[in-house]
């Protein structure tokens, strides 16, 4: 099966020509110039017009929680539902966490990931490893993990006693890192002094969701990361921050780059967007749909433009979602009478590109780095590049059609695929469209709607991180 794409401007992340793809099965063959006849006459099985269109490499979502365990009740996606999803929104790779929680063991739950996933999946998924307790057992799965194809490892400094990792088990699981050339992620939160102001917040009466905000304060940001970042400094590891919302955090995270440190930030669509005041501090319990951590920042303090602006300086590495869906009705309704309660997560794994899309349409970022830290930069952070994440003869065929004279309206009963009973980005109006997906040289997505199916899917085995320094 051959596969034209023809008349449309392949975006990468360097720069854009006019240029038509061949696919040949499941992987790219040419990227030729327009009227090329250096193949002699193509006559492909299926000719894709994209004359006007922007042809880019599928979506990596470097950050899901499909159907994760979480305070008390499970992300509301499948990966099944949220794969699905993702392929809608163009999105052609996931890279989904692993949860070893205090008391279980790491190899026990990477079996248990890789049956619910297994089979299940509309696009392609990989794995990073949440390491809730780092003992002698899950340092030693961390040599082993390495060999298996998942070389991130995710640590949290906050959740005390369900995930939370005291400074001397980071500081082991960083030693780790630095001798087997993993990747640290870290959850950059002060959990402990969070703990104390929640407790205090909830004793004066203080119960609605815009508190989830208000005790989450972007000082026990900035202090974990400046902790993070000097614990990977001691150590020699590598360390990624994921889902920064404080400019403050992200002011660090510039600081231990230009020092020459192998730091980088993630941040995602909701920091960029929505707001302590806007959607936190909404009427009644509608802000729980807001709940997140790290939490949603002050537009009064400047958090959002001043993420647009580390995106542009590359201190923002990627743009992923933290995709942890819950539904109001029976998950976040738990948190009704005392915001700790409600589960913690935003879905928007079908959004990211054309929530990021529209910053180009915006004029904040340049086309380029809206493909570089939504699929290519994730390629490379993640070791899947070459293979993903790049329009080159011998990648895999992940490939999404975009047309920045579509429109995308964002909402429940309008573009919603994900497995909620409400959209957090309800309302949103988006200058552009995904009109197709290629996943592995197949059509999953086309103007028609999903074409796809649940298992064409398949496990990436990573390699080594290919962005460091
Ligand atoms: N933050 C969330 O919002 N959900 C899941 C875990 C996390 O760290
Ligand atoms: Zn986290
Ligand atoms: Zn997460």
């Amino acid at each position: 099966m051959t596969t034209l794409i023809k008349g449309g401007t392949v975006v990468s992340a360097t720069g854009s020509s006019l240029a038509d793809v061949l696919v040949d099965g499941e992987t790219i063959a040419a990227v030729l110039a327009p009227g090329s006849t250096a193949l002699g006459p193509i006559n492909a099985d299926t000719v894709i017009d994209a004359t006007g269109k922007y042809v880019i490499p599928g979506g990596i979502d470097a950050h899901t929680h499909m159907e994760m365990p979480f305070g008390g009740t499970q992300a509301s996606d499948t990966f099944e539902t949220g794969t699905t999803a993702a392929a809608w929104g163009g999105t052609t790779t996931i890279v989904d966490f692993v949860v070893q929680a205090h008391g279980q063991r790491v190899q026990d739950q990477v079996a248990l990931w890789h049956e619910k996933a297994g089979g299940n999946c509309a696009i392609d998924y990989a794995f990073h490893q949440i390491i809730g307790e780092v003992d002698a057992d899950s340092l030693k799965a961390m040599d082993e993990l390495i060999d298996e194809g998942i070389t991130s490892f995710k640590l949290f400094m906050a959740y005390p006693g369900v995930f939370l990792s005291s400074d001397g088990q980071i500081l082991q699981a960083m030693q780790k890192a630095a001798g087997n050339g993993g990747l640290i992620m870290m959850h950059c939160e002060n959990g402990s002094a969070i703990d104390v102001l929640v407790q205090q917040a909830l004793e004066r009466g203080e119960t609605t969701p815009y508190y989830h905000g208000i005790t989450r304060p972007w000082q026990a940001e900035q202090e974990a990361t400046h902790r993070a970042v000097m614990l990977a400094d001691l150590t020699g590891a590598p360390l990624y921050v994921v889902h920064v919302s404080a400019k403050q955090a992200l002011a660090r995270i510039a600081e231990a780059r230009n020092a020459g440190q192998n730091v980088f930030g993630e941040t995602c669509p909701q920091y960029l967007y929505l707001s302590l005041e806007e959607n936190l501090g909404a009427p009644g319990f509608e802000g729980a749909k807001w709940v997140c951590s790290t939490p949603l920042r002050a537009r009064a303090e400047g958090h959002q433009d001043e993420l647009w602006k580390y995106i542009r300086t590359g201190d923002v590495t990627t743009v992923s979602t933290d995709h942890c869906p819950f539904c109001m009705k029976d998950q976040k309704e738990m948190g009704i009478g005392n915001f700790a309660k409600i589960p913690n997560g935003i879905g928007s794994v079908e959004h990211r590109l054309d929530l990021l899309y529209q910053g180009v349409h915006d004029g904040r970022i340049s086309l380029e780095r809206w493909v570089d830290v939504c699929c290519t930069t994730p390629a490379r952070m993640f070791g899947l590049y070459g293979k993903k994440g790049v329009i080159a003869p011998g990648a895999d065929a992940d490939i999404v059609v975009y047309d920045p004279n579509g429109h995308t309206s964002i909402g429940l009963g309008k573009s919603h695929h994900m497995n909620m009973d409400y959209s957090a980005w309800e309302g949103y109006e988006v200058d552009g469209h995904v009109d197709v997906v290629l996943s592995r040289g197949t059509v999953i997505k086309d103007e028609t709607g999903f074409v796809g199916r649940t298992g064409h899917g398949q496990f990436v085995k990573r390699g080594l991180s290919q962005n460091l320094i």
